[in-house]
């Protein structure tokens, strides 16, 4: 099971943010089955301030898939929706992200990892309430193996 966080601020040719949103929900089904998708929350851009508003909305997903397989096929999905990363300003608008945030194996295990390629927990998701409130919407119980926290403490851990 992977929890994926997605969020879009810009126009692209399939439509609005709304429109991009459902379109990767619509590319990430193939990856397995699709047990939960948030609502979309229209979200104030963080880190990078000066670009337009983001509509982020979280995912879970079923899938056989194992953790860096399917981040790879995340960017798949989001090089296929015209995500252009060279040259782009980092933290920059987008027409899709989708992030990786937690991922537990077939065992029930919650996989810790750290490479160049890809870390779990993501490592800044306790830090964003754009993250944090979609999440817990489909998933307030799954766990952060490395903080020790529920979605809904973290993001209770945000609001304090
Ligand atoms: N993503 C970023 C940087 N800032 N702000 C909001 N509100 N939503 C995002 O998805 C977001 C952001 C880099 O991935
Ligand atoms: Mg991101
Ligand atoms: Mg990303």
């Amino acid at each position: 099971m992977a929890a994926i966080a997605l969020g879009s601020n810009l126009e692209s040719k399939f439509g609005d943010r709304e429109a991009n949103l459902e379109e990767a929900v619509r590319l990430i089904r193939p990856l397995g089955e699709v047990t939960g998708v948030s609502s979309f929350y229209d979200t104030e851009p963080v880190g990078f301030l000066e670009q337009p508003r983001f509509l982020n909305a979280a995912l879970l997903l079923e899938t056989e898939l194992g953790p860096v397989t399917l981040l790879r096929e995340l960017l798949v999905v989001e090089r296929t929706m015209g995500r252009e990363r060279v040259g782009a300003v980092a933290k920059g608008p987008r027409v899709i992200d989708l992030d990786l945030l937690l991922y537990v194996d077939a065992m029930g295990r919650d996989v810790v990892m750290s490479t160049e390629e890809l870390v779990l927990p993501h490592p800044e998701m306790q830090g964003r309430r754009f993250v944090l409130e979609p999440l817990a919407e489909i998933a307030p119980g799954m766990v952060n193996p490395v903080l020790g926290l529920a979605v809904m403490e973290m993001l209770h851990t945000l609001r304090a």
